[in-house]
């Protein structure tokens, strides 16, 4: 595969405009929110890596996805804008502005903002970003949140900012609105604030039950939850999958989704919502033999932005 390591071996552009692309990938080599095992900050590289797989698009042509019978992609430009600069031990006080206004930079652009994480933290100071560019009258997004977590501790130890509060901290900012969640299994505490939760109308979905209701009637009922042609932010943990199938991250849980459970649910969002952006979080290369965590979460950016640009040029369509 020749040329640079970029997402898909797409060209880099540091200060893209529309004029440049249509999707801008740009990576956050974070990991100082993590609680137990380190390393997703190596995520933004190791998926770009493992993307040359794809890499064989020429120019803007289509994928054609025969499972679904469906062309991807076609004239979506993608471009990878780089990483966003992380200083050194610095804390969360520095870095999530440094990443909220690059978000706010790239969004203001028009372009549609694909973000590789690192660590779940930074799903807070991302949303912080794209409300800003919204405006303070406006409400805020929609949050579809993929995970085998819940991401909706207060706080650990004093620390409000690691990567099981993004959640919660996005929703008492109010720079998220509805939310509503899937794949969810994780074992929990009373810090998890299930309860809590539940009482301020964040829609939980338990990934076994899920599972088993898709299998007898597929996933309509699952997507009706999802506001339809409202602004969303979709937040995909790679956890939510199984980690047999995507081991490589920082906190596995047993059980989780199928690469086609993720994808039925992740395009259907797609499909239902106006999404305007997304992150895909957690991938840790360290634990992640044969690069399946990368290269699943490579596949799924595929597949949702594949679906949120097919929903532009059709806007009644749905899989
Ligand atoms: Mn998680």
């Amino acid at each position: 595969m020749a040329g640079l390591a970029t997402f898909l071996r797409s060209p880099y552009v540091a200060q893209p405009t529309l004029v440049d692309g249509d999707v801008a990938i740009i990576g956050v080599p974070y990991d100082e929110g993590t609680t137990g095992r380190a390393g997703t900050r190596e995520g933004p590289a190791a998926i770009r890596s493992i993307s040359g797989q794809w890499a064989y698009r020429e120019g803007n042509e289509a994928f054609w996805d025969g499972e679904a019978e469906l062309s991807m992609l076609a004239n979506v430009r993608i471009i990878d804008a780089g990483d966003i600069y992380i200083p050194p031990t610095a804390p969360p006080e520095v870095t999530f502005p440094l990443i909220g206004s690059r978000l706010a930079e790239l969004m203001r652009t028009g372009m549609f903002p694909v973000v590789l994480g690192g660590d779940h933290s930074i799903t807070y100071p991302l949303l912080l970003g794209v409300q800003r560019v919204r405006g303070e009258r406006v409400p805020p997004v929609q949050l579809v949140h993929f995970d085998a977590h819940m991401d909706y501790w207060n706080d650990i130890g004093g620390e409000f900012f690691t990567h099981a509060s993004p959640i919660i901290r996005a929703h008492e900012d109010e720079v998220a609105g509805r939310i509503v969640q899937y794949g969810i299994r994780s074992l929990h505490t009373e810090s998890d604030n299930v309860e809590l939760a539940r009482g301020r109308g964040v829609i939980t979905h338990w990934c076994e039950p899920i599972q088993r209701q898709m299998r007898e009637m597929g996933a309509g009922r699952l997507l009706e939850d999802i506001e339809p042609d409202v602004d969303t932010w979709v937040t995909f943990d790679i956890d939510c999958l199984d980690p047999a199938v995507a081991p490589g991250t920082g906190v596995p849980e047993p059980g989780g989704f199928s690469y086609y459970e993720a994808r039925t649910l992740l395009r259907g969002v797609c499909a239902r919502a106006n999404v305007i952006g997304m992150d895909l979080v957690e991938v840790s290369p360290r634990f992640d033999p044969g690069e399946l965590a990368a290269l699943h979460g490579v596949r799924l950016i595929l597949d949702a932005v594949g679906a949120v640009f097919e929903k532009r040029r059709h806007p009644d369509f749905f899989f």
